[in-house]
């Protein structure tokens, strides 16, 4: 094992005996050219990794996932090799606390100034000591008019839908989604460890669950717009994307409410390239690319100055402009014994 030496590590040394480095060389920084992004799904911009590469000739790497407990998973089970990861808002505190990301200190990054203030200081990260912005939307569902004319105006739909849906639900396959957006149709607080109110949260789900066609937040565009499924929990920037492709399809702003969520860059304990991992971090702060990224995956972002390269139709979209009057509940982490009640909840329903 003492034998072994990574390549990026002989380049360094190189690097070192050639006298190319005139500072000192951070611990970290072992290969030049590569970077290792690890995101959710249909969330990343080809052409803001291409742009990244052009620009500073670090080649990228990308690793799709769908949800933040397979993203935990992946970075307890240890030695992923990658650079950036993005986490919601309500598992950063837990990457923190089990020190799976380090501390980037964006607040010293060139780019930083161009964050709205509001989302310089996050509650779950409010020195920026660990993470930035990715981009934030709603959680609810969307649903085909053609199959179901509506009105629809309650979660109701979801939780206990009309016939016509037999078959043709789908959910996401993440715990933590599935029982947030249960809990607000149920008009309870995110974290609800209350015994009465977990007994009607199960029969909630349990009495959903012979409409469900699939637990998966994966695919969930292609199976709205192929049919299979005809009413999906879905993400705002992806209920934008599945109605541009099919326009019957709607996404509802409840009664009860929606979920709010910000997604965060990160760097994982052990990211192989750290300094390109600061570099895309502080490149993703700049207006035009945070545009890029966001006239793709259709989510807004933290960088205010970007508006003017938002294209009308995403700017002027339902998905993007949730409701001035709507209740909208961001998530938070919850304490260890509501994640342990919720897993149970997961399992029972899930066996
Ligand atoms: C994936 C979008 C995921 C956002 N397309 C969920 N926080």
């Amino acid at each position: 094992m003492q034998f072994k030496i990574s390549v990026g590590k002989l380049a360094v040394a190189a690097g070192l005996a050639c006298g190319l480095f005139a500072g000192a060389v951070p611990a970290q920084a072992q290969s030049a050219g590569v970077l290792h992004i690890y995101n959710w799904t249909d969330y990343t911009a080809p052409d803001l990794i291409a742009k990244f590469t052009k620009e500073t000739g670090i080649k990228v790497t990308l690793d799709t996932y769908d949800s933040n407990e397979t993203l935990l998973a992946k970075l307890k089970a240890g030695g992923t090799g990658y650079d950036i990861v993005v986490a919601s808002n309500d598992f950063v505190p837990i990457f923190i606390d089990q020190k799976l990301i380090q501390p980037i200190n964006a607040a010293d990054m060139p780019n930083f100034k161009n964050l709205d203030p509001k989302w310089q200081a996050r509650p779950w990260d409010p020195k920026a000591a660990y993470s930035v912005p990715w981009q934030w939307g709603t959680t609810s569902f969307s649903y085909d008019s053609s199959v179901y004319p509506g009105p629809v105006d309650s979660l109701g739909t979801l939780f206990n839908p009309p016939a016509v849906f037999s078959g043709k639900v789908s959910m996401f396959g993440s715990p933590s989604e599935v029982i947030n957006l249960a809990l607000l149709y149920m008009g309870k607080p995110i974290c609800d460890t209350n015994p009465a109110d977990l007994n009607a949260l199960v029969k909630i789900l349990e009495t959903q669950k012979p409409s469900v066609k699939v637990y998966n937040s994966a695919g969930i565009s292609d199976r709205l717009v192929s049919g299979e499924a005809a009413i999906a929990q879905i993400w705002s920037g992806d209920a934008a994307r599945a109605r541009m492709q099919k326009a019957t399809l709607r996404y509802v702003y409840a009664k009860e409410g929606a979920i709010g969520w910000m997604d965060n860059m990160a760097v994982p304990v052990g990211a192989p390239d750290y300094a390109n991992a600061l570099k895309f971090i502080n490149f993703m702060m700049d207006p035009k690319n945070a545009a890029i990224e966001t006239n793709f995956a259709g989510y807004q972002n933290a960088v205010p100055a970007s508006a003017p390269y938002v294209t009308p139709t995403l700017a002027s979209s339902p998905e993007f402009n949730p409701p001035k009057d709507l209740k909208m509940v961001f998530t938070k982490s919850c304490p260890a014994l509501a994640i342990k009640d919720y897993d149970r909840v997961w399992t029972l329903l899930r066996q």
